[in-house]
């Protein structure tokens, strides 16, 4: 197992739609479990293929919670089949944004067509903060980050915030 680095905004491959993963193999396995490794270490409810600099269409998520016992999961290649009409306002971050939290609104509930990590097909229903979850996960897939759901101004503080904070990292390196 080994940490990998996660990519801070802006970076220009945070902003790419993501290739379909086409086959399940022993590099995809390592990759998704050392991605486990990472989110559980940052820590973090999720982390998409994109934010460790790997453009495909898979992400991990443990909803858990620190309460109960791990629930690690891989969705590869999801498609949203269905949202419900009532929406969700909740406090999303982002392990690429460090340090901003901005309310979002989303469907409250979706359902979701995905490959497990074993290639077994699924359709399931996330609700509560899994199906915030999923939506901003699978966002990332799409180049999309939760602060382009917010007004412009406070979207390029938060960019500028981002730009002086990798800076100042990459000096102390
Ligand atoms: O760890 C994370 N917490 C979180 C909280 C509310 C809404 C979404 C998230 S996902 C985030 C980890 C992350 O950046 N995933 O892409
Ligand atoms: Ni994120």
């Amino acid at each position: 197992m080994s940490l990998k680095r996660i990519i801070i905004h802006p970076d220009p491959r945070l902003k790419k739609a993501c290739e379909q993963v086409d086959g399940i193999s022993p590099a995809l396995r390592k990759l998704a479990t050392d991605m486990l490794e990472t989110m559980y270490d940052a820590p973090g409810i999720g982390l998409a293929a994109p934010q460790v600099g790997v453009l495909e269409r898979f992400f991990v998520m443990d909803v858990a919670g620190k309460e109960s016992a791990p629930e690690p999961r891989v969705l590869i290649n999801p498609r949203i089949s269905w949202v419900s009409e009532d929406v969700n306002v909740h406090e999303e971050g982002c392990l690429s944004i460090p340090g901003v939290y901005e309310d979002v609104t989303r469907p409250a509930m979706v359902r979701v067509q995905f490959k497990d990590i074993d290639g077994n097909n699924h359709e399931e229903e996330f609700e509560d903060i899994a199906a915030t979850c999923v939506q901003h996960e699978m966002d990332h897939l799409d180049g999309k980050l939760f602060v382009d759901y917010l007004s412009g101004i406070k979207r390029r503080m938060i960019t500028a915030k981002m730009k002086k904070l990798k800076k100042e990292w990459a000096r102390e390196e």
